[in-house]
């Protein structure tokens, strides 16, 4: 199948661009870097230095014999979008294109421009593309379980059965974000679900939780083909943070109390999810929804375990419950279904305690590469941040009040 991955560049993006060529697909990658420009603009680093898209797919290509074809090309401008699609006319396309950080949304009046602008201007645009030029290509959208929120009800796979005064309608379940970024996603949901009433567009939204890991099915013994892994307190995910963090001898950042909880998933298994959406894909007009992730845990639980198995390689882990800089629920109910997937065939990859072990031992490799500085910020919800500049003056302050 001919499939373009919008978004190729991202700490998801490549690796499923890896996987899907090594199952005999013709992948295409598109990227503006803006992923990289964001986290250089507030002196965020990853891990591991990441070689850009050319290099990568030069790699790839010595390791497996397959191409991968590269585009820099930016989503949210429609004509670079539009020529895109009348280049390439995927079959299946998988959009991560997106601004992906909670935190990054709420950081000043540019960066929540930023996120709507290029998070709603590129869903759109590839609306647009396929309706322009390949009308019947299945859309694989990244949305998230953040859409849901944390309400205090069972959550469905996006729809359930909607009954008031006697009557019901199928419907979408009710969604309120816990921050900009997680409402954009919402937004797209909306924006794809109109299209598909009105232009028969093909739709699987993947609702996924916060990822954790490095290794995937491609890279396992090849560093430099290793995801963009960050781990500050922007771009970073809670575990992979931890991860982080126990190695560093940083006592782990749990925000509040520590009741949050979220469905997590492991990389490999997110590739599992995206490569069965590709597989299966929907009729014209459907929008299908999955809930993407195989095991819940609340930040306490995360931080245990991170604690509990650091310990047995020698780490002393501590961990300090920080004033929250969210806006969320600390002590909830959480219940999503997420049979869906797992019906469609994916063994999932739990958190068990040589998971968590092995991939310690692979950052405490790279020990020396960790910069305290990023670890904690305090990018907080409820400030007042007008410019780009107070933004990056409250991180900064922030910054060294942590430290
Ligand atoms: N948290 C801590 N300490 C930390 C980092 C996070 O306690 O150092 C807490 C947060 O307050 C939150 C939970 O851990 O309650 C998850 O936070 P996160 O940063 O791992 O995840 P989030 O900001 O929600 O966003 C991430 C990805 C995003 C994806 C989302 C899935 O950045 O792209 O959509 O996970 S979900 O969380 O299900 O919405």
């Amino acid at each position: 199948m001919r499939i373009l991955i919008l978004g190729g560049d991202g700490y998801l993006g490549w690796p499923t661009a890896m996987h899907l060529s090594a199952q005999g697909h013709d992948v295409v990658i598109a990227d503006n870097y803006l992923r990289r420009t964001m986290a250089q603009s507030i002196d965020a680093e990853v891990l591991f230095p990441v070689p850009n898209m050319h290099q990568r797919a030069a790699k790839w290509k010595e390791k497996s014999g397959r191409d991968i074809d590269v585009h820099v090309v930016d989503l949210a401008d429609q004509q670079q979008c539009d020529a895109l699609f009348a280049a390439v006319k995927p079959e299946s396309l998988v959009h991560y294109a997106e601004q992906p950080s909670a935190p990054y949304s709420m950081l000043n009046d540019q960066a929540s421009h930023l996120t709507i602008h290029n998070n709603l201007g590129v869903t759109l645009n590839t609306i647009l593309g396929v309706r322009n030029h390949c009308p019947d290509c299945h859309i694989i959208k990244l949305g998230t379980m953040g859409e849901y929120g944390t309400p205090n009800v069972d959550i469905p796979e996006g729809w359930f059965e909607l009954e008031f005064r006697g009557r019901t309608q199928k419907s979408l379940f009710p969604r309120q974000a816990g921050s900009l970024y997680h409402t954009t996603k919402i937004m797209d949901t909306d924006l794809l679900w109109y299209y598909c009433r009105v232009w028969d567009i093909r739709v699987t939204d993947l609702m996924q939780g916060p990822v954790y890991g490095l290794e995937t099915y491609e890279n396992d013994d090849d560093e430099s083909l290793f995801p963009a892994f960050a781990y500050d307190e922007v771009f970073g995910t809670a575990l992979n943070r931890f991860i982080v963090q126990a190695v560093a001898g940083y006592p782990l950042t749990v925000y509040g109390s520590g009741g949050q909880t979220r469905g997590y998933l492991n990389l490999k298994d997110t590739l599992n999810c995206v490569r069965l959406a590709v597989e299966n894909p929907v009729d014209p007009g459907e929008l299908r929804v999955f809930n993407q992730f195989t095991e819940t845990f609340s930040v306490n639980e995360l931080a245990d375990h991170v604690q509990r198995v650091g310990g047995t390689l020698g780490l002393n882990v501590e961990i300090k419950n920080l004033p929250n800089p969210r806006i969320e629920a600390e002590d909830h109910y959480y219940n999503p279904d997420h049979t869906g997937l797992i019906e469609l065939g994916l063994e999932p990859h739990f958190l068990t305690d040589d998971r968590l072990a092995s991939m310690l031992d692979l950052v405490r490799h790279h020990a020396d590469r960790i910069n305290h500085d990023q670890i904690f910020r305090g990018v907080k919800w409820a400030a007042k941040n007008t410019t780009s500049d107070a933004g990056s003056s409250q991180v900064a302050a922030a910054s060294s009040a942590a430290t």
